[in-house]
C-alpha cells in the first residue's frame, strides 16, 4: 500500500501539521503521521523510516522547528523524496527552523516548503504532485484542484473588486 509519511518533531507541531493532513484527506490520498524527534528519539526516528520504507511510504514529510534537525536525519536514512516543512515558533520564530531545513550539504536534498500553514498544506501538495507523476487519478484531481482555485480568484475579485 503507497502512502506519505509525515513526521513532526514535537505534538506541539500538530496544530499546523494537521492542516498537511486534511490536504491528504480532501485527496482521499493515505498517509501516516507520527510524531519523532530528531534529537529527543533518534533511534525511534530511524528505525521508524525503515518500518515505513517497508509498508510502502513513497515520500517523507518532516516538520521541526528551532534546531530543525528532523528533515536532514530522515533524508540521511532514506533515498525516497523528503519534503522539509519549518515550523514558526521560538526565540527566532522559524527563521532558525527554515535555515535548517534548507541548508542541506550537496547529494541530501530536502525540498524546503513555506512556514506555517501554507508550508503544511504545500507539503501535502508537493507530495502529491510526486504521485501524480504515475498516478493519471491523483493528476486530474491536481488538475481539477487549479481549475477551483483559479475560479475562487475570479469570484472574489468580482466582490470587491474597483476598476476604473
Ligand atoms: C522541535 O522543537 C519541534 O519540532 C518543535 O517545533 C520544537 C519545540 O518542541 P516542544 O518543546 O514544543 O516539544 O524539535
Amino acid at each position: 500500500m503507497k502512502f506519505v509519511s509525515i513526521l513532526m518533531g514535537s505534538k506541539s507541531d500538530y496544530e499546523i501539521m494537521k492542516h498537511c493532513a486534511d490536504t491528504f484527506e480532501k485527496f482521499g490520498v493515505k498517509y501516516e503521521l507520527i510524531i519523532s524527534s530528531a534529537h529527543r528519539s533518534p533511534q525511534r526516528t530511524k528505525g521508524y523510516i525503515s518500518q515505513a520504507e517497508e509498508k510502502g511510504a513513497v515520500a517523507f514529510i518532516a516538520a521541526a522547528g528551532m534546531a530543525a534537525h528532523l528533515a536532514g536525519a530522515v533524508a540521511a536514512s532514506t533515498t525516497k523524496p523528503v519534503i522539509g516543512v519549518p515550523m514558526k515558533g521560538g526565540a527566532m520564530d522559524g527563521m532558525d527552523a527554515m535555515l535548517s531545513t534548507v541548508q542541506m550539504p550537496a547529494g541530501m536534498p530536502v525540498g524546503t516548503v513555506a512556514l506555517g500553514r501554507s508550508g503544511a498544506v504545500n507539503a501535502a501538495y508537493l507530495a502529491m504532485q510526486i504521485l501524480a507523476i504515475f498516478d493519471k487519478e491523483l493528476a486530474i484531481k491536481l488538475q481539477e484542484d487549479r481549475i477551483i482555485q483559479a475560479k475562487k480568484v475570479e469570484s472574489d475579485s468580482k466582490e470587491i473588486e474597483v476598476l476604473i
